[in-house]
């Protein structure tokens, strides 16, 4: 009796490719929220934010309106001042080094704020 040969033959696939990176690792996974802007401070009602800010000298710092229509001013005690306005920008530019305090005179200290010129 004749024994059948069975021949197995392993076919050995090799997958190679498979999953190899495509370089598409996204970093979309931080939100950014709106960064402050360099040199400006922001007015809204009853406070500047930042309310203390340091700049180097010859800086100019830009008062930026965020309060939907209510009226502020920026005025240093000094005498410097912005218009009283509701929406808008003041600048101010600083030469001198020292430290530079405002307020807004309608909402007084409350709405107060520093800049110091280094
Ligand atoms: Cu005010």
């Amino acid at each position: 009796m004749r024994i059948a040969h069975s021949v197995l033959i392993a076919f050995t696939t090799f997958s190679a490719a498979a999953a190899t990176a495509c370089g598409s690792s996204s970093s979309s996974g931080t939100v950014i929220t709106d960064p402050p802007v360099a040199n400006t401070v922001i007015v809204s009602n009853d406070k500047f934010t930042p309310s203390s800010l340091q700049v180097a000298a010859g800086t100019t710092v830009t008062w930026t309106w965020e309060s939907g229509g209510t009226s502020h001013n920026v005025t240093f005690d000094d005498g410097v001042h912005s218009p009283t306005q509701g929406g808008g920008t003041y600048t101010r530019t600083f030469s001198t080094a020292g430290t530079y305090a405002y307020h807004c005179t309608i909402h007084g200290t409350i709405m107060s704020g520093n800049i110091t010129v280094q």
